[in-house]
């Protein structure tokens, strides 16, 4: 069984990171969503509040898969944390030439620190390409509607966020 690690911040899981999962289930049978967690970094949502709005995003989406998938949390090194959890695909996301210039530096980097991982990109597709979490964050925060771009779980969870 081949198993993949996604690494991510997903703060919040946007409908990019979701198009991302889903392709990534076309092609393994068990996908490991990993939050990355930054001590120096405050994010809007918690890791349990992440974790929980993903499994629930998955949840509705993929109700036939949401058995493939598991959530992570990891610092450190993303290569360790994918070793950690027994897979040996790392999934990255592609928007555009700025995010392949900086993932083939990354992926470059990985394979010379774990040859036995191997680094696979997937492209966003037309109407996920433009989705960032960070601009996501600054359109709810500023009151626009971020429906278009988030799971509905994830933005009635901004909506409250925001509304305290
Ligand atoms: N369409 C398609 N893909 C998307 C979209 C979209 N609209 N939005 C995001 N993605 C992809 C991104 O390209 C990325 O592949 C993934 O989804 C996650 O995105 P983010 O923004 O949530 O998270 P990142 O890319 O900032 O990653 C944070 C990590 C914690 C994973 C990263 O900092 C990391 O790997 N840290 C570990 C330290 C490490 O190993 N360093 C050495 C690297 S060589």
């Amino acid at each position: 069984m081949t198993i993949a690690f996604y690494p991510g911040s997903f703060d919040p899981m946007t409908n990019g990171h979701l198009d991302v999962l889903v392709q990534s289930l076309n092609v393994v049978s068990k996908v490991i969503v990993a939050i990355g967690i930054h001590p120096g970094k405050t994010p809007m949502f918690s890791y349990d509040e992440r974790s929980e709005l993903i499994q629930k995003a998955i949840a509705e989406t993929l109700p036939d898969r949401a058995g493939d998938v598991s959530v992570v949390s990891f610092d450190g090194l993303a290569v360790d944390a994918a070793r950690r959890n027994g897979a040996t695909l790392l999934v990255r996301g592609l928007r555009d030439g700025t995010d392949l210039d900086y993932e083939m530096q990354m992926a470059g980097m990985n394979y010379q620190m774990a040859p036995d991982l191997q680094t696979i990109f997937l492209p966003a597709g037309t109407a996920s390409r433009p989705i960032t979490a960070t601009l996501v964050r600054q359109i709810a925060s500023m009151g626009g509607d971020v429906s278009a771009f988030v799971p509905p779980i994830v933005f009635q969870a901004l909506k409250s966020k925001l509304s305290r």
